[in-house]
């Protein structure tokens, strides 16, 4: 089996779109993303993981357009499938782009997690209105630290007294975000409706460059190179209620790459509807081989 791909990095965080892929059951794209767990439940490790690349990695399947959207994707890591992917959407704008399947111009995406509109601005840059973004509880403890509960897309638990600092090594953080994830679901601490919190996102007040620095921790453990979209929404969402950020006003996050993210948002019903502007590059391009002869050709997991 062989399966085309392209791969992009938006602010230093890998995205590998598969863009041929047996066609996947449902109406929906939530009911895809169900088939594709079910039915292809090797993909994250095989297309993702160790030989092919890492727990860095997203992926996305890009799914035929409907009278619903102009395009569709299942975002995924080498865990599972993510409602969204704010990096992974302007990882891919950039890869439709060079097989010239885009133009500048807006488009709609179907996702597991509803409709978002990609802004295709220029060769390398796009922006994305994401999916209603809210927060659901704020001030929550877990352990020597509280943070708020907030939907970008995906649950994060969003810590700002954390006393954590960034001059620390990035896999130290990286493991105390690890850490205090476990502790979240060990805890039972989850998004509204016992939604799975699957990101930790630390933040930092900003500097003459920026409103805010982030380190966010995914659901393979891994962290974001990234700002995160999903995570940049869902902090919007908590600085709009909290009467720091009004609507339209910019707002800049540097992730720990050091690149940034532009964003802002709308009043929405139920919360907001955040828009997120970065800039993507292709790094590859080609064909992921699964010879049935090869042993490990689903890839390597890790205990
Ligand atoms: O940019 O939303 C994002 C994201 C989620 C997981 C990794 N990146």
């Amino acid at each position: 089996m062989m399966l085309s791909f392209v791969d992009s990095h938006t602010a230093g965080e890998p995205t590998r779109i598969l863009t041929s892929f047996p066609s996947l059951v449902g109406e929906s794209v939530a009911e895809q993303a169900a088939d594709l767990a079910s039915r292809f439940p090797w993909v994250y490790a095989a297309t993702l993981g160790e030989p092919r690349g890492n727990d860095v990695w997203v992926g996305g399947i890009l799914l035929p357009h409907t009278n619903d959207y102009d395009f569709g994707v299942i975002f995924y890591n080498t865990t599972g499938n993510l409602g969204m992917c704010g990096h992974g959407t302007i990882g891919l704008g950039v890869t439709l782009q060079r097989l010239g399947r885009l133009g500048v111009g807006t488009y709609t995406m179907g996702t597991p997690a509803g409709l978002v509109t990609v802004n295709i601005l220029g060769r390398n840059d796009v922006s994305l209105r994401n999916v209603l973004s809210y927060r659901d509880s704020t001030g929550v403890a877990c352990g020597s630290v509280t943070g708020d509960i907030a939907y970008g897309g995906n649950w994060f638990y969003i810590c700002q007294d954390h006393g954590l600092a960034l001059s620390e090594s990035v896999w130290s953080l990286e493991k105390k975000g690890q850490a205090l994830m476990a502790e979240l679901a060990h805890r039972g601490i989850t998004g509204a409706d016992g939604a799975r919190i699957d990101h930790v996102e630390y933040v930092w007040p900003g500097d003459d460059t920026c409103d805010a620095r982030n380190f966010v921790i995914t659901p393979s453990g891994a962290f974001d190179r990234s700002p995160c979209g999903t995570g940049t929404s869902a902090k919007l969402a908590c600085l709009a209620g909290d009467g720091k950020l009004q609507p339209g006003e910019s707002w800049r996050v540097r992730g720990i790459s050091g690149e940034c993210f532009e964003a802002s948002y709308e009043l929405a019903e139920g919360g907001v509807r955040p828009t997120i502007r970065g800039q993507a590059f292709i790094t590859a391009e080609g064909a992921l081989h699964f010879d049935d002869l090869d042993p490990l050709r689903h890839g390597l997991t890790w205990a």
